[in-house]
């Protein structure tokens, strides 16, 4: 648990950023923090108010460095679900989150916030999913994997608990809640909630052979929210996709799906020849099928080159309002021709700033 004197600092620290970036008068910040060490003096803790609790969360989303998506920060939508005491209770509102934030293909970035705890590492809430939606990963006897080899661990941690999947490559996983001192539950995602998109290549018909598919919205769900000194440990979050993050990396790794060397296949190159690039030509045309298949099905997604060009404009923005933009290269630059991109030839300040988005213990002991 942390010192009171260290949560005081910290609380003061976000409520005068807070109030001067609203341009709130200096009284009304002074009658707060006099309110919230009241608060912790009595109670040990605080609680945001409903304002604070959205800007800090867009606040995270500003500072979050490994974010290429950050010019929008501040049209975050947050749902606060402090209230949400139960499993049932937390699982509505994760569920409502899903149909919410997909809005039928019309992505909404958006955030549901749970109650917070006093420590990072004693969480009252967990959600053992990596994201809200995901592929299984099914072990098998010869080491392979069917589905995505990502997830083989809370597969077999689901499995554990009593959860049987389809065992195709693309079955989604349920949902894991945890409140502290009891067992995790589990909940399958409701029928029509998750939407999905079936890859198709604008002008290779046999690409539909690989009978591909992806969910529509990245909602990361593992991640610890910390806001002026509180640790929102079940604060699942989402924007919308780059097309390299699915055609790039989880459909193009050798340890997730794999997919260039069958495709390549089926392009018909000589695949014997490194120096054939045929690797580079089947990630080219995987990625196009990528954003292809969720333009011509109304999902948002956006392409590498236009998100870094998003992303000079959020460095410009913060420059003109008097901060330094904090970014780490290494995760910025696309996955897929990264030299191509201005984000390559820049060099960004990787300094770490609360409030934030930070990692966690990943499954239970
Ligand atoms: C990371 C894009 C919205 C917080 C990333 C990454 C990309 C990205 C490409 C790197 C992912 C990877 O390499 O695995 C976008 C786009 C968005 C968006 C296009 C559209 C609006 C958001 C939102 C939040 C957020 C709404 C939080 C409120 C983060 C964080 C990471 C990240 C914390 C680091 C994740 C990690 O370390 O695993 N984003 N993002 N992003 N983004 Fe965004
Ligand atoms: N690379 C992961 C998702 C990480 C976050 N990406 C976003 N976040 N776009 C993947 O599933 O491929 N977001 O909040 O939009």
């Amino acid at each position: 648990a942390v010192g009171r004197q260290e949560l005081l600092e910290e609380a003061s620290r976000f409520i005068e950023q807070y109030g001067a970036e609203l341009g709130l008068p200096r009284q009304e910040t002074e009658a707060r923090m006099s309110r919230i060490a009241d608060e912790l003096a009595e109670s040990g803790t605080y609680t945001h108010t409903s304002g604070e609790l959205a800007y800090g969360a867009k606040l995270a989303w500003r500072n979050s460095n490994r974010c290429i998506g950050r010019l929008f920060w501040d049209s975050l939508i947050v749902q606060d679900a402090r209230a949400a005491k139960t499993e049932d209770e937390i699982a509505d509102a994760v569920f409502r989150h899903i149909e919410y934030a997909t809005n039928g293909g019309k992505i909404l970035p958006a955030i549901t916030i749970f109650a917070p705890s006093a420590s990072a590492d004693r969480p009252r809430i967990r959600i053992w999913n990596e994201q809200l939606v995901r592929y299984a990963g099914y072990a098998q006897a010869d080491g392979s994997v069917i589905g995505d080899p990502i997830s083989a661990e809370l597969t077999r941690f689901c499995e554990e608990l009593g959860w049987r999947g389809a065992g195709t490559p693309f079955d989604v996983l349920p949902l894991v809640v945890q409140l502290e001192g009891r067992e995790p539950r589990w909940y399958d995602l409701p029928e029509g909630i998750v939407l999905e998109v079936p890859l198709v290549h604008p002008d290779l018909p046999s690409f539909g052979r690989l009978e591909l598919r992806w969910y529509a919205v990245p909602f990361v769900s593992n991640m610890r929210l910390e806001i002026g000194g509180l640790h929102y440990t079940a604060a699942p979050f989402n924007g919308w996709y780059m097309g390299t993050e699915i055609g790039a990396r989880n459909l193009a790794d050798a340890a997730r799906y794999d997919m260039l060397p069958k495709l390549a296949a089926l392009m018909g190159g000589d695949t014997s020849r490194e120096a054939a690039l045929w690797r580079d030509r089947a990630l080219v045309e995987l990625n196009v099928a990528v954003l292809h298949s969720f333009k011509s099905k109304g999902v948002t997604i956006v392409d590498h080159h236009t998100a870094s060009k998003q992303f000079a404009l959020f460095a410009e923005k913060e420059r003109q309002s008097g901060r330094t933009p904090t970014g780490r290269w290494s995760w910025l630059i696309p996955p897929l021709s990264p030299a191509t991109t201005g984000i390559f030839h820049t060099r960004f300040d990787d300094t770490e700033r609360t409030p934030n988005y930070f990692y966690q213990q990943a499954l239970p002991r």
